[in-house]
C-alpha cells in the first residue's frame, strides 16, 4: 500500500467519531419522529430562545428540528473541534491554508479596527489602508468626470473582466447595490470565455468613454486573458494607439510583471496579497468594480457591516454565535439527518446572485473529500448549495420542497424594508409570502386537516411538513447590512470547515481544470493525431476537428 492510500485509508479516528457524535446520533433517533409544530406547541417562549438578534439583523433559527439538548451537544462537538482556537489562528494571520502555505486575513481587509495584522512578523494594515485609499482616488476621479478616455470624453461604463472569485463577489455587491449605484456609470461584468458574452457586452459600448477592470489574482487565468485580449483589440481597433491603452485599462492583481507585460502600467495596478483568497476577495481591490460603481464611502459601509460581524464572531459566546449556530445546524442536517442539499432563498430581487455567489463560497471551500491532513473523510462534508429567489421558486421548485421525499434545510433572507418606497404593497406580499413559506414547511398540513378541506385526493394534499428554515430578516439592504450578511456566511463555512476537519482556503478542483483545458485547446486546434486520453474524450476531441473542419472546407 502506497503512502498516499495509508493516508487516504486512515480516517477512522476523524471528527464524526468523537463520542458526541454517537450522542448526537442517539439524539437524532429520538427527534426523528417529532414534529416541530408539536415542540412550538409545547414551547410558547421557543422563538425567543432560539432567535438571535444584532443591531438590524434578526436571525430566527426556531424553525429547526432541535431542542435545548441538541443544541448543547453541538456546542459541545464545537469545542471538541476547538473552533474558538481555530478562530484566533484564523484572525492572528497564522497560515491555517497549510496546503498553499498562505494565511487566510480577508478579516484584515476589513479591519475596520486598524489593530495591527501580522504575517510573517509584517503588519499587513498600512499596505491594506493604502490600498483602499487608492481605489477611492481612482474612483473618484471615475465617477467625478475628471478621467477621461482617449478623446477626452467621460467615462460612461465600467466593464469588469474576471471569473470566479474575480467576478461572483463584485457582481453580486454592484448588482445588490443597485440603489447606491452612480447614476452615470454603468458596471458590467464579462466572466464566461464564450465569445458571445463579451461580444454581447462591447456591442453596446463606445470604446470611447469604457473602462475596463482586468480582475485577476494571477493574471495567467486562460478566460480573463483572452476577454482582456478581446477588448484590448477592440479598444485599439477604435483609438488606434497603444498609448491610450493606460485610460482605458487597469488591473487588479497580485502579479505585477503579467499586469505590465499585457500593457497596463504598473500605476494603474491595484495590488492585493497571497492571504486573500479569491472567493472570499471582494474586500480587497478585486472590489474596484464596486467602489467605482457605489463610491468608496458605501464601500467602506460594506466593509464595517462586514467587520461588524466579524467582531460578534469573534467576541460573542458560541451559544450565541450567529455564524457558529448556523453552521451547527447544517452540520446537525448533513451528518445526522442525511440531508445533501441546503437552500438558499432570498426574498430580495436585489440579492438574486446571492445564491450563485454563496454556492462558490460554499462549494469551493468545503467540497473536499480529504482532511487536513490527507485523509480520506468517511463522512458528508460541503452540502450542495442551491437556490433563487423567493417568489420564483415558489412557483417552480418549491413543490420538491413541500412534498418530495428529501429533507431540505433552507435559509430566506428577507429585508423588512422595501428597497423602492413607493411600492409597498408589493413588498408587503413578498413578505407574506416568505413568512407562509417557512411556516407550512414547520407546519405542514396533516390528513385530518386536509380532510376538513377536500374531500377528494386527499393524500395527494398532504403535507408532512418538519421541514427545517432558519429566517434571516434585515432591517433594510444597505452596503452595510450586506456586508455583515455576508461575513456571516463566510463564517459559517469557516466553522463548518473546522468540525469537518478541512483546509477550506484551497481549491484543487479548479486548479485541475485549468491544466487540463490548456492541454486539449492545441489539440483541438491542431491536425497532429489525438492520443492519451480516454476513448470518449478522444472521439470528442475527433468529432469537434471533423466538424469544424468541414465547416471551415478545409
Ligand atoms: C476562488 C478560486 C477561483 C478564482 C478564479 C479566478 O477562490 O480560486 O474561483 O477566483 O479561478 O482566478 P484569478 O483571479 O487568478 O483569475
Amino acid at each position: 500500500m502506497s503512502a498516499v492510500q495509508a493516508l487516504r485509508e486512515a480516517a477512522a479516528d476523524g471528527p464524526l467519531h468523537r463520542p458526541v457524535c454517537r450522542l448526537l446520533q442517539a439524539h437524532q433517533a429520538e427527534l426523528a419522529d417529532v414534529a416541530m409544530r408539536d415542540l412550538f406547541e409545547r414551547d410558547p417562549q421557543r422563538f425567543e430562545r432560539f432567535s438571535l438578534k444584532l443591531d438590524g439583523l434578526l436571525l430566527d433559527y426556531s424553525k429547526n428540528r432541535m431542542t435545548d439538548d441538541t443544541l448543547a451537544l453541538l456546542l459541545r462537538l464545537a469545542d471538541e473541534a476547538d473552533v474558538a482556537g481555530w478562530r484566533a489562528r484564523m484572525f492572528a494571520g497564522d497560515k491555517i491554508n497549510h496546503t498553499e502555505n498562505r494565511a487566510v486575513l480577508h478579516t484584515a481587509l476589513r479591519n475596520r479596527s486598524n489593530t495591527p495584522v501580522r504575517v510573517d512578523g509584517e503588519d499587513v494594515m498600512p499596505g491594506v489602508n493604502a490600498v483602499l485609499a487608492k481605489m477611492g482616488a481612482f474612483a473618484e476621479q471615475v465617477r467625478s468626470g475628471a478621467w477621461c478616455g482617449y478623446t477626452g470624453a467621460r467615462i460612461t461604463d465600467v466593464v469588469n473582466i474576471g471569473i470566479g472569485g474575480s467576478d461572483l463577489g463584485p457582481q453580486m455587491v454592484v448588482q445588490a447595490l443597485k440603489p447606491y449605484r452612480h447614476p452615470q456609470l454603468k458596471v458590467h461584468f464579462i466572466s464566461n470565455v464564450d465569445g458571445a458574452h463579451v461580444r454581447e457586452t462591447l456591442e453596446t459600448l463606445n470604446p470611447a468613454t469604457t473602462l475596463f477592470v482586468v480582475a485577476s489574482k494571477t493574471f495567467t487565468t486562460q478566460e480573463t486573458m483572452t476577454n482582456a485580449h478581446t477588448a484590448r483589440a477592440w479598444l485599439l481597433a477604435a483609438a488606434q494607439d497603444e498609448t491610450h491603452i493606460a485610460k482605458h485599462f487597469v488591473a487588479v492583481s497580485t502579479n505585477r510583471d503579467a499586469v505590465t507585460a499585457f500593457g497596463i502600467d504598473a500605476a494603474n495596478m491595484f495590488e492585493f496579497w497571497d492571504w486573500v483568497g479569491g472567493r472570499y476577495s471582494l474586500w480587497s481591490a478585486i472590489g474596484l468594480s464596486i467602489v467605482l460603481a457605489v463610491g468608496i464611502e458605501r464601500f467602506i459601509e460594506l466593509l464595517d457591516g462586514a467587520h461588524a460581524m466579524d467582531t460578534h464572531f469573534q467576541t460573542a459566546p458560541l451559544a450565541a454565535n450567529m455564524p457558529v449556530i448556523l453552521a451547527l445546524l447544517g452540520v446537525w442536517y448533513n451528518n445526522f439527518f442525511g440531508c445533501a442539499s441546503h437552500a438558499i432563498l432570498p426574498y430580495d430581487h436585489y440579492l438574486r446572485s446571492l445564491p450563485a455567489y454563496l454556492q462558490q463560497a460554499d462549494m469551493e471551500s468545503n467540497g473536499k473529500s480529504v482532511d487536513r491532513e490527507g485523509r480520506s473523510v468517511d463522512y458528508a462534508t460541503g452540502p450542495i448549495l442551491w437556490g433563487a429567489t423567493g417568489i420564483n421558486g415558489q412557483h417552480a421548485f418549491y413543490q420538491l420542497l413541500h412534498q418530495g421525499t428529501r429533507m431540505v434545510p433552507a435559509d430566506f433572507i428577507v429585508s423588512v424594508r422595501a428597497p423602492i418606497p413607493e411600492m409597498q404593497a408589493h413588498h408587503d406580499i413578498l413578505i407574506a409570502n416568505c413568512l407562509a413559506q417557512t411556516e407550512a414547511l414547520m407546519r405542514g398540513r396533516t390528513p385530518d386537516e386536509t380532510a376538513a378541506q377536500t374531500t377528494q385526493f386527499v393524500s395527494h394534499k398532504v403535507f408532512d411538513g418538519n421541514h427545517p428554515s432558519n429566517t434571516l430578516m434585515i432591517d433594510q439592504l444597505t452596503p452595510y447590512a450586506l456586508g455583515r450578511l455576508i461575513a456571516l456566511y463566510e463564517h459559517k463555512i469557516f466553522v463548518q470547515a473546522v468540525i469537518w476537519n478541512l483546509n477550506a482556503y484551497d481549491q484543487w478542483g479548479v486548479e485541475l481544470g485549468k491544466q487540463l483545458a490548456s492541454r486539449i485547446l492545441p489539440e483541438l486546434q491542431g491536425d497532429a493525431p489525438v492520443s492519451g486520453h480516454d476513448a470518449s474524450t478522444e472521439a470528442l476531441i475527433q468529432h469537434y476537428r471533423h466538424m469544424t473542419q468541414a465547416r471551415a472546407g478545409l
